[in-house]
């Protein structure tokens, strides 16, 4: 028997435990290798033949032939694993998911803002707590999700993303794919872009406010526009509390970081300070802001901020005049912001112009060491790239793509000949055009916003679908198309049908994360450790015991779960009680998930091998309920369940 003290990977006993351990300490990951799967290419694909027997290709492939050779780039044969994780944002389904790439499969999705009767996400005690305190919005916008990262690589910690709906900004673990903090941040309104220090690591989470609010927005100015404002919040990575923000003109719409750890940007479209469609794009340019981090680190040190709505966060003003921020004129209406991998640069989409912006850190630099007054002169260049040019990506051997949402191509250009061409010589720095399905977004190439951008995989998140799949009704599912970027050219090869709507994505190389995951929970796990202080204050063992312990008008429930059996078949309590249930799984074995609904009650919770989890609730209807596992567990899994008999 475990103890939910000390329990480690290496006392795990009973069927399986070898399994468990080998698999939870990831000593065989290591020796995982990415060569062994490779089913790409003609070698590649005999490869997996060779290895699997010619069996599973029904025989109509066999090792060299021309057959196996046309094997589609995005083919991950049955029992083999993907070369990539995709982290894929859900907007506003709220969470997000996990796919496969190239083969394009989703593999899980993490409830993140939104309630989730699978997990018990919102149901469940141990959710709850993630979420600030206070009335929790039924779900969320999410945008962006950015993977913590040290010395501009992906370290595997934590992903952050954001809410837009409702002004908060959460972070999740990596080990478990679980939600551990979300925050609602202040003096702001409507969180849209997100992205993380790079260097020397994260460190810092920006967001921005999209929408321009009253400040402090307690209903004294409603209709006076003038006296709206936004704000660039920059939240600590490890505490999740924030930093500081930095009060602008205009709004603010996406950011990122650069590559020394100095400086952040982010695109404005609302120069015009306005409130409507007509008010938003009078303006020829608008604008990139650029943050600069030492001083508006020093400024707060010095004492030289304000407060807003929360004594305990520091606010700096960095509208025009104030000397932390930048201000660089864009045309028109910019919307994406993505920094080159190499370091030098930042780019910005320009959406109702066909250019885009190239901003170089160096002249940054230089501006705010006093050499330059004029903002425009930190452009390097502006290249031409088509119509409705959104975000950009990159593959590491200086070529940016980007997303031309109004035409539905990606462009591929050349930044160094940009830059040439925008000094005046005559060079053509577009390198192709290709066609999407339909109205890209985002999109993102493999390792694209790290210093090792490899120029293997790009995603193009399409808005539109149309023609592509079978009809499904007037709702149409997204397009993420699969697009091969490691050659001379791009070529298409998947298309993936998504439920609305991603808005962007990250590509990871599965070596890299595997290492980090866990297939079983650790019994000292924080998620729950609150919910097992509990047990022991009741003098309970989760792992063994299995109690009702009566508090006055509140019942504590304590039980195990192994399939196939709850440790209690019955448990009573009076109408009106409120009633907490405690279960914790005490198998062991990888992937054998439990869960506990309890009927007419609105309650269900999924319990992982060594997970706790609890849910309260009143007992205010008489009678017999019966609670059941909810996830097939055992030959007798029907058969797991139990009576609360609630007494009138
Ligand atoms: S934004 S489609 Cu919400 Cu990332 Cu550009
Ligand atoms: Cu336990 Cu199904
Ligand atoms: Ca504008």
């Amino acid at each position: 028997m475990t103890d939910d003290k000390g329990h480690s990977k290496d006392d795990v006993t009973g069927p399986g435990a070898e399994d468990v351990k080998r698999q939870a300490v990831g000593t065989e990951d290591e020796k995982w290798t990415v060569s062994r799967r490779k089913f790409l290419g003609l070698a590649g694909a005999a490869g997996v033949v060779g290895a699997s027997g010619g069996a599973l290709l029904g025989g109509l492939a066999t090792p060299g032939t021309a057959r196996a050779a046309k094997m589609p780039e995005d083919y991950v044969a049955p029992g083999q694993l993907d070369e990539y994780y995709g982290i894929w944002s859900g907007g506003h389904s709220a969470e997000i998911r996990l796919f496969g790439v190239p083969s394009m499969r989703e593999f899980v999705r993490v409830p993140v803002f939104q309630d989730d009767f699978t997990i018990g996400w919102g149901i469940t005690n141990e959710s709850k707590r993630v979420f600030p305190k206070g009335p929790r919005p039924v779900g969320g916008d999410l945008h962006h999700p950015h993977m913590s990262m040290t010395n501009a690589q992906y370290d595997g910690r934590y992903i952050f993303a954001n809410d837009k709906a409702n002004t908060r900004v959460a972070r999740i673990r990596v080990d478990v794919m679980r939600t551990d903090k979300i925050i609602h941040i202040p003096n702001a309104q409507d969180i849209h872009g997100l992205r993380v220090q790079r260097v020397p690591r994260t460190g810092y989470v920006f967001c921005n406010s999209e929408c321009r609010v009253p400040h402090p927005n307690d209903g004294r100015d409603l209709n006076n526009p003038k006296k709206y404002s936004a704000v660039f919040t920059a939240i600590d990575g490890d505490t999740m509390k924030i930093a500081w923000q930095v009060l602008v003109d205009g709004n603010l719409d996406n950011t990122d970081a650069d590559y020394s750890g100095k400086y952040a940007a982010a695109t404005c479209y609302n120069s015009e300070d306005g409130v409507n469609l007509a008010q938003f794009i009078r303006n020829e340019r608008d604008w990139t802001v650029i943050f600069n981090i030492p001083r508006i680190e020093k400024a707060v040190k010095d004492g030289h901020y304000f407060t807003i709505e929360d004594p305990n966060v520091p606010v700096v003003d960095g509208r025009h005049g104030s000397d932390l921020t930048m201000y660089v004129p864009t045309p028109k209406n910019p919307h994406g912001c993505n920094a080159t991998p190499d370091g030098k640069y930042v780019i910005a989409g320009g959406k109702l112009s066909p250019t885009a912006t190239v901003i170089s850190w160096e002249k940054v630099d230089q501006y705010f060491a006093g050499k330059f007054k004029n903002p425009m002169d930190a452009v390097v260049a502006q290249p031409e790239l088509g119509l409705g040019p959104l975000h950009t990506a990159y593959d590491g051997r200086g070529n940016a793509y980007t997303t031309l949402f109004i035409d539905s191509q990606v462009v591929k250009w050349n930044i160094e000949d940009a830059i040439r061409h925008y000094n005046g010589k005559k060079v053509d720095y577009i390198r192709q055009k290709l066609d999407v399905a339909y109205q890209p977004g985002h999109n993102h190439s493999s390792l694209g916003e790290t210093r090792d951008a490899n120029g293997k995989w790009l995603v193009s998140l399409n808005k539109f679908s149309k023609d592509r799949f079978l009809p499904v009704g007037p709702l149409h599912p997204d397009n993420d198309q699969l697009i091969d970027i490691s050659g001379p050219k791009m070529r298409l090869v998947a298309d993936a049908p998504v439920y609305s709507e991603p808005h962007d994505c990250l590509l990871i190389p599965a070596k890299i994360l595997i290492p980090k995951i866990k297939r079983v929970w650790d019994r000292n796990d924080p998620f729950f450790a609150e919910t097992v202080a509990m047990a022991r204050r009741d003098g309970v063992n989760p792992v063994s015991d299995n109690k009702v312990i009566r508090d006055g008008r509140k019942v504590r429930v304590y039980m195990t779960a192994q399939a196939p059996v709850f440790g209690l078949d019955q448990f009573e309590v009076n109408k009106g009680d409120e009633v907490t249930v405690v279960v914790t799984n005490i198998n062991n074995i990888q992937d054998l998930t439990h869960g506990w609904c309890l009927s007419d009650y609105g309650v269900n919770m999924e319990i992982s091998p060594q997970e706790t989890a609890s849910v309260t609730f009143m007992a205010d209807k008489a009678g017999v309920y019966w609670y059941y596992c909810t996830f097939f567990c055992h030959a007798l899994h029907l058969e797991m369940r139990g009576r609360m008999l609630v007494k009138a």
